[in-house]
């Protein structure tokens, strides 16, 4: 399956805590790294008062199921020294499962598509750059679709693309 993941970075080295993930998911046997995007300086959402973001993007294929994937990548957050943080908070490291092909998941671990990903020019942004042609599977919208909408909050600067 093809999955469309978000990684975002506000505290310490951001680039290198980027980079670090890529590497980790690179490394995996069950996750093969397709493509990802320039990263990005982006505003704060939701908690204003903390650091600007750098984000990314990121395409993976992957033979895990949702679950397994979401036990994967924090596992991966913690070993790259995550804290407890507030939601919303500053964190060294986040990764986000945004997109899982079609599929639709409401449980109590993961929502799939990612709840608040229409509305995240962090998000969305990126994920245009390298996958403008994956479709939200409850709007029907395509990713260079929603990006493309006005009224998204937040500036956002294109900045460097790491060498994974
Ligand atoms: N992540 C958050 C909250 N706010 N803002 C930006 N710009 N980028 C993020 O990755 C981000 C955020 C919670 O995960
Ligand atoms: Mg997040
Ligand atoms: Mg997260």
């Amino acid at each position: 399956m093809y999955v469309q993941l978000s990684l975002g970075s506000n505290l310490g080295e951001r680039a290198a805590a980027l980079q670090a993930a890529l590497r980790a998911l690179a490394a995996m046997d069950s996750v093969a790294l397709l493509s990802h995007s320039h990263c990005y300086e982006t505003e704060p959402i939701g908690i204003k008062n903390q650091p600007p973001f750098l984000n990314m993007a990121v395409e993976i294929e992957t033979d895990l199921d949702p679950l397994e994937l979401l036990k994967t990548v924090k596992a991966i957050e913690q070993k790259l020294g995550r804290k407890e943080s507030a939601h919303w908070g500053p964190r060294e490291i986040d990764i986000d499962i945004i997109l899982w092909g079609q599929t639709v998941l409401a449980s109590a671990q993961l929502t799939l598509p990612h709840k608040e990903f229409r509305n995240r020019a962090f998000v969305l942004v990126p994920m245009a750059e390298i996958s403008p042609e994956a479709v939200d599977p409850v709007t029907g919208e395509t990713v260079a679709d929603l990006a493309r909408r006005p009224n998204m909050e937040g500036w956002i600067e294109k900045r460097e693309k790491i060498v994974p």
